[in-house]
C-alpha cells in the first residue's frame, strides 16, 4: 500500500512526528484508523473491528483562524481547532483516519460534526444526557450497537462476540495501568511532576505499534515511584477540574509547577475520574460497554451530581490543598456548572478555588501567571 504524508508534516516536533510515522507505517501494513474526540467513544468497538483509534481533539491555536471562516468565533477553541485542523488537512491523524466515531455531547461539537462529515464519514452516537432516566441505558446500548454496525459496514468486517471480549479485556488492562500511573501522585511529596504524568498518560492514546503498551506504562510507573524528589514536601498540591486541559497544559500546568505547586490530579477526561471505570468482562458485551461509558461524569450530563462526589473523593485521596477549574471560552456546560463546583470546594471542602477562563491563545499568559502565583500564596497561607 502506498501512501503520501500530509503536506505540513515537517512542521511538527520530533515526538509528534514519531507517532505520525508509527501510524503511517500501520496504515501501510493495511491497518484501518478511526478518529475519536471524546471519552464517551467506546474504543473497544474500534479494536474489535480490527482498526486503531486515534484522538483528534485540537490542542493548539493551529487551524483556528481557518475554522473561524466557517464556525462562530465565540465557539470553544477545542471545537474550532479540531475542525480547523481537519478542514485544512493539517492534522496527520485526521488525514490517516478512514472514518470518525463521534457523539452528541455539547451543541457546538455535535453541529461541527455535520460539517466534518462533508470531509470524511462521521458516525454520531446519540448520547443520552439525562442518564438517570429509565430508558437511558437501553437507548445508549442501542447506540453502541449502531456504532458497531457503522464500523462493520465501513471496514467490511464482523465484530464478533469473541473479538469484542478480547478488546474489552485489553482496554481494561490499559485503563488499570493508567490509573496506577496517576496514583503515583498520591505519594506525598509526589516523586514526579503532574505535567510528566499527564504527558505519559496521553501518549497511550497515540500508541500505534505492536509493542506491549501495558508493559510500557507499568515500567514507567515503577520508575516514577522509585524517583526521589528532594525538598518538595512543602509544595501545595492542586487538583485541576473542568474542561479538557491538553490545549492549555503549558500555559497553566507547566506554569503552575514552575511557580512552586504540584499538579497531583485531574478531575476531567485526562484523569482517574474517567479511567477508573472498567467494563464488566463477564456481562453481555454491548450492554457492559454502554454501562461503563454512561458512568463518565461530564458537564454535558444533567444532573451531573456524581462529578461532585468525584471532586470530594479525589481531593481527599490525592490530599489536594486547592482546586483550579479550567473553563474554555464558549464552553457553556462547564462554565455554568462551575458555580456549584466553586461552592462545593470553598464551602464544603474549605479549600481555595481558582477559576481560569481561557483559550488556546498566549494573550493571557502573563495574567494567568500572576493569578497562579497569588493562588499558590493563598494555598500556602491556608495550610
Ligand atoms: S467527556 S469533557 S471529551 S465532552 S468541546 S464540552 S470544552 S464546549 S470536550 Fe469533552 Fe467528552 Fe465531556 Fe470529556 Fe466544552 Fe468545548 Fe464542548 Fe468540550
Amino acid at each position: 500500500m502506498s501512501l503520501s504524508l500530509p503536506k505540513n508534516f515537517e512542521s511538527f516536533n520530533d515526538a509528534r512526528k514519531k507517532s505520525f510515522m508509527a501510524l503511517y507505517e500501520a496504515k501501510q501494513r493495511g491497518k484501518k484508523v478511526v478518529g475519536v474526540f471524546c471519552s464517551y467513544t467506546p474504543v473497544e468497538l474500534v479494536y474489535a473491528a480490527g482498526a486503531i483509534s486515534v484522538g483528534l481533539c485540537g490542542k493548539s491555536e493551529q487551524g483556528i483562524p481557518e475554522a473561524e471562516t466557517r464556525l462562530p468565533k465565540t465557539l470553544c477553541p477545542l471545537i474550532k481547532a479540531s475542525y480547523g485542523m481537519a478542514m485544512t488537512d493539517q492534522c496527520p491523524f485526521f488525514y490517516f483516519s478512514d472514518g470518525i466515531l463521534a457523539e452528541t455531547t455539547c451543541d457546538g461539537k455535535k453541529k461541527m460534526y455535520e460539517l466534518m462529515n462533508l470531509i470524511k464519514p462521521v458516525h454520531v452516537m446519540n448520547l443520552p444526557q439525562g442518564r438517570d432516566q429509565a430508558l437511558a441505558i437501553e437507548s445508549w446500548t442501542d447506540e453502541v450497537k449502531r456504532a458497531a454496525k457503522f464500523l462493520e459496514d465501513l471496514f467490511h468486517v464482523q465484530i464478533t462476540p469473541d473479538k469484542l471480549h478480547e478488546a474489552i479485556v485489553y482496554r481494561n488492562k490499559v485503563r488499570r495501568a493508567i490509573v496506577d500511573l496517576y496514583e503515583v501522585a498520591k505519594l506525598k511529596p509526589s516523586p514526579v511532576s503532574g505535567y510528566e504524568i499527564s504527558t505519559v498518560a496521553e501518549s497511550a492514546d497515540f500508541h500505534f505499534t505492536d509493542d506491549d503498551l501495558v508493559a510500557k506504562i507499568n515500567k514507567i510507573t515503577r520508575e516514577f515511584r522509585e524517583r526521589v524528589r528532594e525538598g518538595k514536601a512543602d509544595r501545595p498540591r492542586v487538583l485541576i477540574t473542568g474542561c479538557p486541559n491538553a490545549g492549555v497544559r503549558d500555559k497553566v500546568i507547566k506554569t503552575l509547577e514552575e511557580l512552586g505547586a504540584d499538579y497531583v490530579c485531574a478531575d476531567n477526561c485526562a484523569g482517574p475520574r474517567t479511567q477508573k471505570f472498567m467494563i464488566d468482562e463477564n456481562a453481555e458485551p454491548f450492554r457492559a460497554i454502554a454501562e461503563r461509558y454512561l458512568k463518565i461524569n461530564c458537564s454535558v450530563m444533567t444532573p451531573n451530581t456524581q462529578r461532585f462526589d468525584d471532586i470530594r473523593a479525589l481531593t481527599r485521596e490525592y490530599q489536594a490543598d486547592g482546586v483550579i477549574e479550567i473553563v474554555l471560552h464558549g464552553c457553556h456546560t462547564f462554565a455554568v456548572e462551575a458555580y456549584n463546583v466553586m461552592n462545593l470546594v470553598q464551602n464544603e471542602l474549605a479549600l481555595p478555588y481558582l477559576r481560569l477562563d481561557t483559550d488556546f491563545s498566549q494573550s493571557d499568559k502573563g495574567q494567568i501567571e500572576t493569578r497562579l502565583g497569588a493562588f499558590i500564596e493563598m494555598m500556602m497561607n491556608a495550610a
